[in-house]
């Protein structure tokens, strides 16, 4: 059931909404039915999925029952949990790997973002598939799902929805967030572990499109931004209230150790200027890493760091020219004979350039957020690489 998909014309909305009470009891009642439970986070682990997949461990142990978290990427995210939870690689998922009873898919709906082997494995579970997410992707792994994309005032009620396995609020800013809703609707009381987790994927996950800033150990909810009649800020406060001065240093410290950068990375992040080149209409910036580029290669092509530093320029970028609707970058990445691109656009410009490169390349691999997409290629053709680039900047010719 797809709810108000319209199109959004001006800033996407960034809730979670209250989620339905017999949508929420439908999904715990069948993780309840398990003893055992896979939670699945989508590739390149990031804190938002990791981070709901620690939150509903945390819930699902103590009801007796025993989770078990595939990740896929993203080791400074999780490699610090590895001793105290029960984590898997995706590349050492295989048809060997023995199943749980329960699939549990956390910040992902489309078969897209899970690895070939793995996505094999989730699908192997049949009807025993039940997930959250907040992305508004096209595919979804089962055809059992709520997809809400508005957000609701607090005073309306969310229209009824019918019970399914998959649920997912695209006009959340977070997975976290739609998990804390969940715990609300079940009547779970959150511990100070899970509003951790919680807090963290929350934060990371809404401080990339700046609704969320900190100063310190002041957190800040931008409502403009948010624009969704005040739920970020809900959730945000209900999380953050079960959270003593300690765990808040403890979370900031984390997010800052992964973010300090070498020298190498400086000086790559200052270059960043001279590479950037601009589409003739000059609405759109981009940089496009050659496969060959010594100094990408040698701080270890799409690693954490850089993909903090491109971040940044992406938003730095964007918010610093007026006349630019889009910012894109493409690069090798470490996955062999593997290509990926990021884009940052206003408005909802990142979905309609994708939209429009799909009409001539039906097997694009994007998706994302209105505003902020990523995808892939495969191809051990160098010139494929620059064919794909140049799809996009004739589309941003076209469309911005
Ligand atoms: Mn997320």
């Amino acid at each position: 059931m797809i709810i108000n998909n319209f199109k959004q014309t001006y800033q996407p909305n960034f809730t979670a909404n209250v989620m339905p009470k017999n949508c929420a009891e439908h999904i715990n009642n069948k993780l309840k039915q398990a003893k055992t439970v896979d939670i699945f986070c989508h590739t390149s682990s990031d804190e938002d999925t990791f981070n709901s997949a620690k939150a509903m461990y945390s819930y699902l142990s103590s009801e007796g029952i025993k989770p078990r978290i595939i990740v896929s990427g993203g080791k400074e995210c999780y490699d610090y949990d590895t001793s105290k939870y029960n984590i898997i690689q995706a590349s050492d998922v295989n048809d060997k790997t023995e199943k749980a009873d329960m699939a549990f898919c956390v910040d992902f709906s489309s078969s897209t973002r899970a690895v070939p082997n793995v996505l094999k494995y989730i699908q192997s579970y049949g009807k025993n598939i039940v997930g959250f997410d907040h992305h508004n992707d096209k595919d979804v792994i089962t055809t059992d799902y709520n997809k809400i994309t508005t957000s609701y005032a607090k005073i309306q009620d969310m229209p009824k929805l019918d019970e399914k396995d998959y649920y997912i609020d695209s006009s959340a800013k977070s997975n976290c967030a739609i998990i804390s809703r969940f715990f609300d609707a079940i009547g779970h009381k959150i511990t100070r572990n899970e509003a951790k987790s919680l807090f963290a994927g929350m934060y990371d996950d809404m401080s990339k499109d700046g609704i969320v800033t900190h100063k310190g150990l002041n957190v800040t909810v931008n409502d403009l931004k948010a624009n969704d009649n005040g739920n970020t800020k809900e959730v945000m406060k209900s999380v953050l209230g079960k959270l003593n001065i300690l765990d808040k240093l403890e979370i900031f410290k984390h997010f800052l150790d992964k973010t300090k950068l070498t020298p190498q990375e400086e000086a790559f992040k200052k270059g960043l200027d001279n590479r950037t080149r601009y589409t003739q209409n000059g609405k759109m910036a981009y940089i496009a890493i050659k496969p060959d580029d010594n100094e990408w290669n040698s701080l270890g092509k799409d690693c954490e760091h850089t993909k903090i530093i491109l971040g940044d320029y992406r938003k730095k970028m964007l918010s610093g020219n007026k006349n630019l609707k889009a910012v894109a970058v493409f690069y090798p990445s470490s996955e062999n004979n593997v290509y990926k691109m990021s884009i940052l656009t206003k408005e909802d410009y990142a979905k309609q350039i994708i939209d429009d490169i799909k009409k001539t390349v039906p097997d694009l691999t994007a998706g994302g957020h209105e505003n902020r997409s990523g995808g892939s290629i495969v191809t051990e053709n160098t010139d494929k690489y620059f064919e794909w680039v140049n799809h996009f900047t004739s589309s941003a010719e076209k469309i911005l």
